[in-house]
């Protein structure tokens, strides 16, 4: 069967077309060519090719050097790569260093320990072919191996295999839209692509890196079976290991989820796996990012509203959005200009009628006196000047040529592709020039209309047209052979005998063949690489780029980047947003999964487009959507330009439930940017599943319809149209955990394990604080600026023993860090609070008003506060309080005149009887 794409014809994808070679029946496996040396960090051997070459999908690589590597005390690498790599086939086969540096071990002297007292056992499979095992020391259990499974390892292709255990959990493995859990009938797609949110398909970015966890059923003492179907009862006990894998490989590959296996295949480069031993989500994600690199800090601002459209066409169009948000008293932090600002949709330039730039500079004072703030975008895409018309001129365009920081095609002249201004050329960031060009470029718009952050889209990179369809038309053709080429794909250019346009192996794309929609697979790099190697990381070379342009243009401060194309380690420079997502209810849905995966690849600033970016939204959906956007650190709402807008001021009913999600949001940043700190500091999650904070309960496994912000707060959205109550599981009910109803304070009565309905009318999210949690709060103001201008609160909610505990990170919102800061942590226990406040930042003096208690078993009217470590401040706020007995909530006011010097400027007590 074959399918028609632009009048060609496009191949099968491989995975869905069972007359497909499988590569196992047919390939050799390789065996070891000689005697292991061993080291006290690993080992190295050369592997060979066990019997004839089978050249399935590309040619046979006849010998391999099989590197283990014990990196860390909870890292182990295995490499697999060609034995002779020399300059004329590095690029092929090893990611570029620069961009995805090549993590390192923590050194020889840590490494004296032995590698028998690692966690995970690296071991050789028995069978007649080469196969590795890993094994976890203290679970006994085998976490991945190859036997049964040969190694195939040629130019175009490479296929490895493990075995896995009956309805195994896995995440992550992205992007892509699918539920959280991601189940063993699934074949998934990594080729960076623009392709309008498809659902189990490829999508703009690739983060080959998986979440493997275990359950295991607990029997006496020290027995455990490993748990292997979904049946479980809420009386016996549990534990769960949870390990990562990271395959560090940027080419297009496909991951084939299997009852009891899982196979991994790439069209290219080398076998580059990191194993990480946990045991939980959070070790394991902190083990990654030390591997890919912490996400960046953000600044306080970010952490607002942003309100953007396809389509808001002038200064005054943006000023009249800003003006109807504050109208209907809707926060607004943040607006931003999609391609409308730009002239002809040329980057770096402003439409000369609706955008001029004296326009934009009364705009963006305005907007700034207001504490508020302005982003546009930029696409990937240069454009490329008519040369038959003489006044058609563009300077980056120039400016770019003299630096020659543009793709090329393999004979020297231009990769000339096409998206919204026409002819384009795209900027190869591996060029020597190609950051000071980017960087003059955003800089010199930036003293048009200073920005203050940056939406980077179209980086995967999208490009209308197949191959270099403007060469011979925009630029002089370098040759016959190029002319020949643009037409259609008669032509195969050839690499080390590698078939670039049509790799043997198909990949089951969204966008078709990997020529299709993007730049050409057989464009050049500046650093030889060919676009076919390092595609998939085209987008995160431009995050880098923006960012480090940024820490430029604002000396000191934080860059802001939203970017679309991501890879393994993009967090570091950008957040994320989840693409074109369409206005339907299922959407609104993804969005949990979505953001719940970014979590674990080091993205922790992701949202989705509230209220859907394709389609016309409906009233509820936005109003619900406005609800949980409101819960995910980046919240924007956007939409295409062909829909109607969906500013929440456009409804009573989202407007309304706007102000009330937003309340809960501004009221709640202190304690989203002490998530946000942590993550970027230690590499800790913000958005957290149901079964990474309550690891011992595998009926949380797929639990993807609720969702934590921090260890804190259990957010349940409704996601479906008409309704007016949500259901929702209480976790770690058995275990004592205790939920209070964020709004009343009213404790959950629920049972282990039972799904509770509650009340969700339209204008409400339930969210529920879990006992044990101090959360520090701030008044809200219309922007975040105002809001830290206000006095801070604590939110107590008592544990079943009467404790609980928090912390709160401050520091002045935009430097880069190291920077003052300030550090305080919350600790009750036996009716009385403690506030240790530590670090070197003095803003922020703002007082504390009042002091919330949720799970107040009885008080007897007495409320002090013991200020600094004198006793003699003990002073009796009583008067100030309210109890209700039974919601066992109880609220002391009227605290401002006990720290005026500022809630966090020395440490102090409170204490209730
Ligand atoms: O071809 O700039 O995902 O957010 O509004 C579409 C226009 C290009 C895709 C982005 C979307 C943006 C749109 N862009």
């Amino acid at each position: 069967m074959l399918m028609q794409d632009g009048g060609r014809e496009a191949r099968v994808p491989n995975v869905l077309d069972p007359a497909s070679v499988d590569a196992q029946t047919v390939c050799p496996g390789y065996r070891l060519a000689d005697a292991v040396t061993e080291s006290d960090t690993g080992m190295i051997v050369y592997l060979t090719l066990a019997g004839e070459a089978c050249n399935v999908y590309g040619t046979d690589i006849g010998t391999l050097k099989l590197v283990v590597e014990y990196q860390t005390a909870h890292r182990l690498r295995v490499n697999i790569s060609p034995a002779f790599l020399d300059a004329s086939n590095t690029t092929q086969y090893l990611p570029p260093e620069d961009l995805l540096p090549l993590p390192a071990g923590d050194g020889d002297a840590e490494m004296a320990r032995s590698k028998s007292d690692m966690e995970f056992q690296f071991a050789f499979g028995s069978g007649d072919t080469f196969a590795f095992k890993v094994k976890r020391k203290s679970t006994g259990d085998i976490l991945f191996d190859m036997t049964g499974a040969k190694l195939v390892f040629e130019n175009q292709f490479v296929e490895f295999a493990s075995k896995m255990p009956r309805n195994y959990n896995l995440y992550g493995l992205g992007e892509h839209i699918h539920s959280l859990h991601l189940g063993n009938d699934y074949a998934i797609t990594m080729f960076n692509g623009d392709i309008g949110d498809p659902i189990d398909a490829n999508l703009y970015g690739t983060h080959p890196f998986y979440l493997d966890t275990r359950y295991y059923k607990k029997a006496g003492e020290r027995e455990m079976t490993l748990l292997e179907s979904d049946e479980h009862d809420t009386s016996a006990e549990y534990v769960s290991y949870s390990h990562g894998v990271y395959m560090r490989n940027a080419h297009a590959q496909e991951i084939l989820l299997k009852e009891t296996n899982i196979t991994w295949r790439t069209i290219g480069g080398s076998v580059d796996l990191y194993f990480f031993d946990g045991p939980n989500q959070a070790d394991v994600t902190k083990q990654y990012q030390e591997v890919i690199g912490l996400p960046a800090m953000h600044q306080y601002w970010t952490l607002g509203y942003h309100q953007s459209k396809w389509g808001y066409g002038s200064w005054a169009k943006l000023q009249e959005v800003v003006n109807k948000m504050k109208e209907n008293n809707i926060p607004l932090e943040t607006i931003w200009s999609d391609i409308d600002y730009m002239q002809d949709y040329r980057d770096f330039t402003l439409d000369k009628d609706n955008f001029d730039a004296e326009g934009g500079q009364a705009f963006l004072n305005g907007l700034h006196r207001g504490g508020q703030h302005y982003i546009p975008i930029i696409d990937a895409g240069i454009y490329h000047p008519d040369p038959k018309n003489a006044s058609d001129i563009y300077g980056t365009f120039d400016r770019g040529k003299e630096l020659d920081v543009f793709i090329k095609n393999p004979d020297g002249s231009d990769f000339v592709g096409k998206v919204w201004p026409g002819y384009t050329l795209f900027t190869d960031f591996m060029a020597t020039n190609a950051q000071e060009f980017w960087t003059n470029e955003l800089d010199l718009l930036h003293q048009e209309i200073p920005y203050d952050g940056i939406w980077i889209d179209m980086n995967e990179a999208a490009s209308a047209c197949n191959n270099s369809c403007g060469t011979g038309i925009v630029t002089p053709a370098a040759g016959a052979r190029h002319v020949e080429r643009h037409e259609g794909h008669e032509e195969i250019s050839k690499s080390n005998d590698r078939n670039l346009e049509l790799p043997p192996y198909v990949i089951n794309s969204a966008a078709g063949e990997i020529t299709d929609s993007t730049i050409s697979p057989n464009a050049t790099h500046a650093s030889g690489h060919l676009e076919y190697d390092i595609h998939n990381l085209y987008g995160h070379s431009i995050l880098r780029a923006t960012y480090n342009a940024l820490m430029d243009i604002f000396p000191g401060k934080r860059p802001f980047i939203i970017g679309r194309s991501t890879f393994a380690g993009s967090g570091a420079y950008a957040g994320h947003w989840g693409g074109d997502n369409w206005a339907e209810w299922y959407y609104l849905y993804a969005s949990i999964p979505q953001a719940l995966t970014f979590s674990l690849f080091g993205i922790p600033m992701f949202g989705v487009d509230i209220c859907g970016f394709g389609y016309n939204t409906t009233e509820e959906l936005c109003a619900r959507w406005m609800e949980l956007g409101a819960f995910m650190p980046f919240f924007r709402n956007h939409n295409t330009k062909k829909a109607f807008g969906q500013e929440p001021y456009l409804w009573p009913s989202v407007a309304s439930a706007s102000r009330a999600a937003l309340h809960t949001r501004y009221t709640l940043l202190p304690y989203l940017y002490t998530l946000m700190h942590s993550a970027s500091s230690t590499g800790s999650i913000v958005l957290r599943a149901l079964c990474w904070e309550f690891p011992t309960d595998p009926s949380l496994a797929s639990a993807d319809r609720q969702f934590l912000l921090g260890p804190s707060l259990l957010v349940t959205p409704v996601l479906t149209e008409g309704a007016i109550t949500v259901n929702g599981v209480f976790p770690g009910i058995s275990d004592g955990v205790l939920w209070y109803d964020w709004y009343t304070g009213a404790r959950m009565d629920a049972q282990p394990g039972e799904n509770k309905t509650l009340d969700a009318p339209l204008e409400h999210i339930p969210i529920h604080v879990r006992g044990g949690s101090v959360l520090p709060l701030q008044e809200p103001g219309y922007t975040t600026a105002e809001s830290r201008k206000n006095p801070f609160s604590l939110l107590i909610a008592l544990d079943k023993t009467g404790h609980a505990e928090g912390s709160l990170y401050l520091d002045d919102g935009e430097s880069i860090l190291p920077t003052p800061s300030l550090e305080v942590g919350f600790n009750v226990g036996n009716m009385a609070l403690y506030v240790r406040a530590e670090g070197d930042f003095a803003g922020d003096a703002n007082p504390i008003s009042n002091i919330t208690i949720y799970g107040v078993e009885e008080w007897q009217g007495r409320a002090v506060i013991i200020a600094g470590d004198k006793e003699g401040d003990m002073v009796s706020v009583a008067e100030k309080t309210s109890f209700e007995r039974e919601m066992g909530v109880l609220r002391v006011g009227g605290l401002e005149g006990y720290s005026q010097d500022g809630a966090w400027s020395e440490s102090w007590v409170f204490m209730w009887k």
